[in-house]
């Protein structure tokens, strides 16, 4: 449930939370889901820094997916509500595909972003 989750970060309107659990991409959409958001999907810098900020109370090192993946269309990154991504933070030579298998995306504790296998365990991170 919602009680689940603790130590928010707002931007704007919405706010970004973590319940602490490292899931693969499939499980961590179903476990926003369930709690009646979505898996973190920044669309600006500022939402970013919040995402960025909840990884920074996990530690050194900590990653998240982000609701966003190119496993429609190959190479055509889109939010999970289908709609083409309208901002980026890519690291330099990111998005790659790497062997062909990275249809999901990360933040990295710099903020940065990295395509990567959906079936990695990642930190959930959910907006509301
Ligand atoms: C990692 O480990 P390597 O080099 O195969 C990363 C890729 C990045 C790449 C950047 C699973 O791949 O997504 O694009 O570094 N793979 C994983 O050099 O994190
Ligand atoms: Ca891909
Ligand atoms: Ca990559």
């Amino acid at each position: 449930s919602v009680l689940l989750f603790h130590g928010g970060k707002q931007s704007g309107d919405k706010v970004f939370v973590t319940n602490g659990l490292e899931e693969n991409f499939e499980n961590a959409q179903k476990t926003c889901k369930e709690a009646g958001g979505v898996l973190a999907t920044p669309r600006s810098a500022a939402e970013n820094s919040a995402t960025q900020e909840i990884l920074h109370t996990k530690g050194e090192s900590a990653k998240a997916f982000l609701g966003i993946s190119d496993l429609q269309v190959e190479g055509i990154f889109r939010y999970l509500s289908g709609e083409k991504i309208i901002f980026t933070n890519w690291n330099l030579g990111e998005p790659n595909n790497s062997k062909d298998n990275e249809d999901c995306v990360e933040i990295q504790d710099n903020g940065k972003w990295n395509d990567i296998p959906c079936s990695l365990l990642r930190l959930v991170i959910c907006e509301f």
